[in-house]
């Protein structure tokens, strides 16, 4: 069943870098409602287990220590068309690549360091967003 939510991430890179608010001004202002939000940092198991589906990729070490060392905000985000909408606000996974304008060529620093997450389908938003938020605000 599709829903109006999905989950986000502004990365390590884009925490360090300064960009938390120029990130979230331009997702409010791009119509989406947070309604659920944390600065955290992700434990070395967390990010194994959010990233799970590329662990045999030669990547995942380097994505795994990236991730962890330094703080993240997730967030759970609502708009219609949610994940799709967030997909293209973000622009593709690598900046190079990204549209003009979109959080990544704006605010990425590279294929492995790209400032922001978002949900790639609906299930997948409600199983990261229960991930990061235990099940209750949301889900
Ligand atoms: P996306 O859905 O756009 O976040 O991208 P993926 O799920 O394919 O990748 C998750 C993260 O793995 C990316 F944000 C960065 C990292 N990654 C690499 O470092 N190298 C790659 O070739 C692909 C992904």
């Amino acid at each position: 069943m599709a829903t109006n939510k999905t989950f986000t991430m502004i990365k390590p890179d884009a925490v360090e870098n300064g960009h938390i608010g120029a990130i979230l001004e331009k997702i409010s202002a791009s119509g989406f409602r947070i309604v659920a939000m944390k600065l955290t940092q992700m434990t070395k198991a967390d990010a194994q287990t959010f990233y799970a589906i590329h662990k045999e990729r030669p990547f995942f070490p380097e994505l795994v220590e990236y991730m962890t060392r330094g703080p993240i905000v997730a967030a759970i985000l609502e708009k219609d068309n949610a994940v799709e909408d967030f997909r293209t606000l973000i622009g593709a996974t690598n900046p190079d690549d990204a549209a003009e304008g979109t959080i990544r060529k704006m605010y990425a620093t590279s294929l492995g360091e790209n400032a922001i997450h978002g949900s790639d389908s609906d299930e997948n938003a409600a199983i990261e967003g229960a991930f990061h938020f235990s099940g209750r605000e949301m889900f």
